[in-house]
């Protein structure tokens, strides 16, 4: 390892290789401590040079290497869990220029969602994808999990934003394509395929973004329902009874009631409904809160006083309480996290049929269910000291059988990857290997993750 060591230093330089057990801890463990590993170095790149000559050594010296952006990353993707090399991002964080009338940005991978939306905004301009994490988070690591969010509903996940790319593959070459034109069929989609790719295919550096305009105004409401049901069916309709949806966030008594004590705050007495949906319109917001409020008295169901805000303070308490869901879940233990789409006629009773579940299974366990209902994305989380990954198995089986998807946003990493067979054909996983050898012939790109 001491020659491997040195010679990353000739890569990035003495400072930017950091080996001390205490300083790379954090890097060694993921955001859910379910998944904690080792490795012999982080280096941290200042250019996609210094990434080529990483990828280099890391061939030579026939060790693998995990590509690491915020990790905040949820399926256990982000860590070096046997022994990898981290390459991190952090340096990487430019955010170099911000076309308005192209209507784009382009930022190193290393920066952080936040601030690519504080440089869009500085523009009059919006970044349009945003979720909890936005302050650590990464605009690569986002690219490489084709991140979601809450604004999926109105604008598509990372994949909808990219414009261009610039990435070091596994086999050492360069691919750069950055003119961010929004039209421009001059061959294969390579953005398309290194988004998702989970770090197993190379390293994005920099990527070209598009950008949207900030609307005039946005206004937010709680809306409580007497069941799952209606809920999902008021959500539904609301999109399509009024223009500017941009998120429907679906949120129950039990989880608010956990949030509110965690963040010790009060809740509004609407989200003491059995179910409770976060609605945000953007648009002449003003008109919309009459056009929101008479949407919201035509739908079936619909029980206490919804609250509104059209400030940003007041809706930053609203978005509090369904942002706060993931760090009051992880406040009960560690989380078994399923991250999943369900057709909406089934999400009722897939709801009932977890907890069923997880009664029977895991009978002291907490578990906590909301996410992005506009897309059909649950997001169930499942701590106790009984659960195992049984509970993953029993729940994602539920999933499957009911036609959803086992991985809605967060990806395949560690997590799903057992299950990658079960749920796309012998032929797409074929052309998954392919394009791997291709791309990287030695696979030392985060080996653990995607692929079984
Ligand atoms: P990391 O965790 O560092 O890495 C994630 C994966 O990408 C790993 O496989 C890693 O190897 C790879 N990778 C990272 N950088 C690069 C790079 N430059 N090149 C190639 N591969 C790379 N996700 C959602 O989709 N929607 C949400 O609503 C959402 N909400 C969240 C809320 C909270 C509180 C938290 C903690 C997480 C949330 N996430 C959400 C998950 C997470 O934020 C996303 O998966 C995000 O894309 C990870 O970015 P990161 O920079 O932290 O990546
Ligand atoms: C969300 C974040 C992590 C989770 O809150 O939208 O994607 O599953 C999730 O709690
Ligand atoms: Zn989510």
């Amino acid at each position: 390892v001491p020659d491997l060591v040195a010679a990353l230093a000739t890569c990035v330089g003495e400072a930017h290789v950091l080996t001390d057990p205490g300083v790379v801890a954090g890097d060694c463990t993921d955001w859910t401590r379910r998944w904690t590993g080792r490795t012999p170095a982080v280096v941290r790149p200042g250019g996609v040079d210094e990434v080529r000559a990483v990828i280099a050594v890391c061939r030579e010296h026939k060790v693998a290497l995990v590509p690491q952006g915020g990790n905040t990353g949820l399926v256990g993707g982000s860590v070096p869990l046997k022994g990898e090399v981290v390459l991190s991002t952090q340096r990487l964080d430019a955010i170099a220029v911000v076309d308005e009338l192209g209507l784009q940005v382009i930022a190193g991978a290393g920066a952080s969602l936040a601030g690519v939306q504080v440089a869009a905004a500085a523009v009059g301009l919006r970044f349009a994808v945003d979720l909890a994490a936005r302050d650590t988070a990464t605009i690569g690591g986002m690219v490489a999990t084709n991140a979601g969010g809450t604004h999926v509903l109105r604008f598509g996940s990372m994949r909808a934003q990219l414009l261009g790319i610039e990435a070091v593959l596994g086999n050492g070459s360069v691919v750069h394509h950055m003119r961010g034109l929004r039209k421009d069929n001059t061959g294969y989609d390579l953005p398309g395929l290194l988004c998702g790719s989970e770090g197993t295919l190379g390293v994005i550096t920099a990527v070209s973004l598009r950008l949207v305009p900030q609307p005039a105004s946005i206004a937010v409401a709680l809306v409580g329902f007497a069941s799952i049901g209606d809920a999902v069916r008021g959500a539904i309709e609301l999109d399509g009874a009024i223009g500017g949806v941009e998120a429907l966030e679906l949120m129950l008594a039990d989880g608010l009631a956990i949030v509110a004590a965690h963040r010790s705050v009060a809740l509004p007495s609407v989200a003491t409904a059995p179910a409770t949906v976060l609605v945000e319109v953007a648009g002449d917001a003003a008109a919309r809160v009459e056009h929101l409020a008479g949407a919201v008295g035509a739908l079936r169901g619909v029980v206490g006083e919804p609250a509104v805000a059209l400030d940003a303070a007041g809706r930053a308490r609203l978005w509090q309480l369904r942002e706060a869901h993931p760090e009051a879940a992880a406040a009960q233990g560690i989380v078994h996290k399923l991250d999943v789409t369900l057709p909406a006629a089934v999400i009722e009773g897939f709801v009932a049929d977890v907890r069923a579940l997880c009664g029977r299974i895991a009978p002291g366990a907490s578990c906590l269910i909301y996410g992005h209902v506009g897309d059909g994305n649950l997001h169930v989380n499942v701590a106790g000291a009984e659960v195992d990954d049984q509970v993953d198995e029993a729940i994602l089986e539920v999933v499957d059988r009911a036609g959803g998807s086992i991985s809605a946003e967060h990806g395949i990493g560690t997590a799903k990857k057992a299950w990658l067979e079960r749920v796309r054909s012998p032929g797409d996983v074929a052309a998954f290997r392919a394009i791997k050898r291709a791309l990287d012939p030695d696979g030392i790109m985060n080996p653990n993750a995607l692929l079984p």
